[in-house]
């Protein structure tokens, strides 16, 4: 009999450290006991569950590679992938908030923040206590966001923030939200707390994608925050793009774990689905499915392992992760929806992963740069011409 693990033909397993096994396995057992039982349930319904906030805390996965000085794991970033890979085999919402947590709201605390700001913040965000959210994108067009309308005007030690963000995942949850404006020094990063007079977060609804996650546009009208609430450290495009480069990275293993459970799911059930006296994976046309699904699952792991070995030490380039991320994301959906054919009409209820799963892809292949846009980083990569 074969010794292969049909979801690691590769044995990227042999490849990690003893620590980042543990990290693994840690979070593998938090999405089998506490988030697979509730997921199709919570995406029904349109929740995010809140009770799994204190539990991701508890196990380090909020701000994972920020330094133990902060109340933060101090993991390296292969450890991060893995968190992303097994948090979205359960499901991308939950991907997604820690995505959002850990590499949007605390790694530019952390990158351009104030030694204050970083003290005051971080620790409890590790905790869980505090939630933010990360506000880049706008109404008229997110994929160009040098083009943003939000702006702040410095008055005296304040300043005035006027606006609107949109599709801000974990709007309505946050206490608070790193917003990122034009300034007549070029855009800047402010963090506004909840509350604040004119700052007014509004969920989304009829979404089909992403329901287990909280998406809202925010709105700010003559918001006025001291300066000691600006990030002091960066300037410029590169301070919200720095802060993608982190998050569009945890992306790439996120999709590997979706895909993992679409083809687990479609391997069962095609063993002992019966049609014309024989298990429809006694098909040619199945297990050409099947074994394509595994070759590209492959292909992703070795490509996000690298990018996270090269990330480690210190050498990982943005065009990189573009690469990654538009590879390992289109794997994800286009398996996901095959999944949900191998499966036939009981693959169209979430009682099966395979449908949530490629709703949910339709959100992670358009946000954090759709896949033009990383097509494009590439292209310009390899011409020199910057085709936008
Ligand atoms: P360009 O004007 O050339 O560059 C501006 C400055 O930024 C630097 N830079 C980067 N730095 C770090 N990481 C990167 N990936 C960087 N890319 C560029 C660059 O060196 C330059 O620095 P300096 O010092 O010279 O000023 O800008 P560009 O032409 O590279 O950018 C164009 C483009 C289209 C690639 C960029 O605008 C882009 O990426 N657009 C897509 C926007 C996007 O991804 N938005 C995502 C919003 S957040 C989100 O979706 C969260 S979902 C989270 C969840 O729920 O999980
Ligand atoms: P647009 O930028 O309007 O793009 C429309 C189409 O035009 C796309 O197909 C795009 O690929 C294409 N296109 C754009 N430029 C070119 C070009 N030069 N050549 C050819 N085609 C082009 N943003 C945040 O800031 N924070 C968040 O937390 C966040 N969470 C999100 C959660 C969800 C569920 C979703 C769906 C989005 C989230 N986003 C968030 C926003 C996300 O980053 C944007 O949706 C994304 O960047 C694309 O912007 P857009 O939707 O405005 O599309």
């Amino acid at each position: 009999a074969s010794t292969l693990n049909p979801y690691d033909l590769y044995d990227i397993r042999s490849m990690l450290s003893e620590e980042e096994v543990m990290v693994q396995d840690a979070v593998a057992r938090f999405t089998d006991e506490r988030v697979l039982p509730i997921i199709g349930d919570c995406f029904d319904k349109g929740v995010f569950p809140l009770d799994l906030i204190p539990e991701m805390a508890e196990l380090g996965l909020l701000g994972s590679s920020l330094p133990t000085e902060y109340g933060c794991a101090g993991m390296n970033a292969v450890s991060y992938g893995l968190i992303c890979q097994e948090l979205e085999r359960g499901d991308s919402g939950i991907r997604s908030f820690a995505s959002v947590q850990s590499s949007l709201c605390m790694y530019p605390i952390y990158a351009y923040g104030s030694e204050e700001q970083r003290q005051r913040w971080l620790p409890q965000m590790a905790a869980g206590k505090v939630i933010g959210c990360f506000g880049l994108t706008e109404p008229h067009g997110g994929s160009d966001p040098a083009n943003m309308k939000t702006h702040a005007k410095r008055d005296g030690g304040d300043w005035v923030i006027n606006g609107a963000k949109m599709w801000i995942t974990n709007g309505n949850l946050a206490h608070i939200a790193i917003v990122w404006a034009q300034t007549e020094e070029g855009i800047q990063g402010f963090i506004v707390e909840k509350g604040t007079p004119g700052f007014v977060a509004q969920e989304v609804h009829k979404k089909m994608s992403l329901r287990a996650s909280v998406t809202s546009g925010l709105f700010f009208d003559n918001v006025r925050v001291p300066d000691s609430s600006r990030l002091p450290n960066v300037k410029g495009l590169k301070g919200p793009l720095g802060c993608l480069t982190q998050a569009r990275y945890g992306i790439t293993w996120g999709p590997i774990g979706a895909a993992i459970a679409c083809l687990q799911e479609a391997t069962e059930y095609s063993k002992t689905r019966i049609l014309f006296n024989k298990p429809i994976a006694a098909t040619q046309a199945v297990q050409l499915k099947l074994a394509d699904m595994a070759r590209r699952i492959t292909l992703a792991q070795l490509l996000s392992l690298q990018l996270g070995r090269l990330k480690d030490a210190g050498k990982m380039q943005p065009t990189q992760v573009s690469l990654a991320k538009w590879n390992n994301v289109r794997m994800a959906l286009d398996i996901a929806r095959e999944a949900r054919d191998i499966l036939g009409g009981a693959g169209i209820t979430t009682e099966y992963c395979p449908i949530r799963h490629a709703l949910n892809l339709e959100s992670v292949i358009t946000y954090e740069g759709t896949e033009t846009v990383h097509q494009l980083v590439v292209g310009r990569e390899l011409t020199g011409i910057n085709a936008f």
